[in-house]
């Protein structure tokens, strides 16, 4: 550490030289990530509030009493009704909160285990590992949708949750929801859904002719559902959320806290002290935008999928995978094409994308701040590189 601190201009300019080789959003090549910039409002917002501290909400009384607004909008967009659920780090911390609650309702259970598609992310495995839970993978069939039977067949007396994916991190693609409820009705099986991408999408779908599989509260097992303000969302790095149906499980399954100066109270977080900045960010977005304001958002980014579609389609070498449901596109190399060479050539030039060697393809995610003309640029790149 420095035993005399220097100016500000000065560390602005190391800043500026240390941090030079970072990607940016609006460069147009991060194209896989699901993250973007935060809706400029909202960063306002953010740093207007960020001192406010939600791991003691009896201190911030306001910005609790909004969180809690704030969930109840989004639980009710999700079809529910007095819906309850917070504000996380992120859909990790929401999909660990999901798992723990599954496993507490169960303390019948000696070894629990949970069934999950072999798509779901890697948040689950960090919440077995953590929570020493055995994860069940069920299989997808050819067209790389859930395999439903194989699914059924992991279900025993041990399971004590079931998990679908509402936009699954390597395609972007709905499991059957409703399906999946019908195979633990009435079974005391904690159900969750993961929707951490597609949470901000899927709503606005409807509005603009696009037709998906019902995913939400409007399916009646659906217990509780990840969605992250920090992806679809616009908000603020880092945002999460977690939303339960039923509001006894906080009292069942919470963590008391009962030093904090602000007083007693219940929880379901991994984390402690926690930003309140965020959730009044995103507050703030929701307001500001509005349902047409997200509308244009995702008919911008869905318009913007079908170009990159239509454009791999000219393309000898490549393909895509599926039609996508939402903006997330996988590309998978033809026959004579090798995926980490493409992978690694397009990283040569600068173009980011997600590669899972486990469904062999490359992924777009074609977030709002991925336009048009990166588009036909990556596609000029992406014909160079397959020669
Ligand atoms: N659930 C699903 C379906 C996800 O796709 C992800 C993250 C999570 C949960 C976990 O969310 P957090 O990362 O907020 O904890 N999927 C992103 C992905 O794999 C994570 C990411 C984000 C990766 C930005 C790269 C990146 O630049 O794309």
């Amino acid at each position: 550490m420095l035993k005399k601190g220097i100016s500000k201009e000065e560390i602005i300019d190391i800043l500026e030289k240390k941090l030079s080789n970072d990607f940016e959003y609006d460069s147009g090549s991060i194209l896989g990530s699901m993250c973007t910039n935060a809706f400029d409002f909202g960063k306002e917002i953010y740093y207007k509030y960020l001192n406010k501290n939600l791991g003691d909400p009896g201190l911030f009384p306001g910005t609790a009493e909004l969180e809690k607004e704030l969930v109840s909008e989004i639980g009710a967009l999700f079809k529910g009704k007095d819906i309850i659920g917070s504000f996380t780090t992120g859909g990790s911390e929401s999909n660990l909160i999901a798992v723990r609650i599954a496993k507490k309702l169960r303390p019948d259970i000696k070894n629990p285990e949970i069934v999950l598609p072999i798509t779901a992310h890697i948040s689950f495995d960090k919440a077995a590992d953590l929570m020493n839970i055995r994860l069940r993978k069920a299989r997808l069939n050819k067209n790389f949708q859930l395999d439903l039977e194989h699914f059924e067949s992991l279900i025993n007396k041990n399971t004590c949750g079931v998990i679908g994916i509402a936009g699954t991190t390597s395609l972007g693609l709905v499991d059957p929801i409703e399906a999946i409820g019908d195979l633990i009705k009435d079974k005391n099986i904690f159900f969750h859904v993961d929707a951490a991408f597609g949470g901000f999408v899927l709503p606005f779908l409807d509005d603009l002719g696009y037709s998906y599989p019902k995913w939400d509260f409007s399916v009646n097992e659906v217990d509780s559902i990840t969605a992250d303000p920090h992806k679809m969302g616009m908000g603020i790095i880092p945002s999460g959320g977690i939303f339960i149906r039923n509001e006894k499980i906080l009292h069942r399954t919470g963590f008391e806290i009962p030093y904090l100066a602000g007083g007693n109270f219940k929880h379901l977080h991994i984390v402690g002290t926690r930003t309140g900045g965020t959730v009044i960010a995103f507050w703030a977005i929701l307001k500001n935008l509005g349902r047409n304001g997200f509308i244009k958002i995702v008919k911008t980014c869905m318009e913007n999928t079908q170009y990159l579609v239509d454009k791999i389609d000219e393309i000898e070498g490549i393909k895509t995978v599926v039609n996508p449901v939402m903006n997330v596109v996988g590309m998978t190399p033809e026959r004579g094409y090798n995926l980490c060479e493409i992978d690694q050539k397009l990283k040569n030039l600068n173009w980011m994308l997600g590669k899972f060697d486990d469904f062999n393809l490359i992924r777009a995610v074609i977030m709002p701040h991925v336009r048009r003309p990166h588009i036909t640029k990556f596609i000029e790149d992406l014909k160079l590189v397959l020669g």
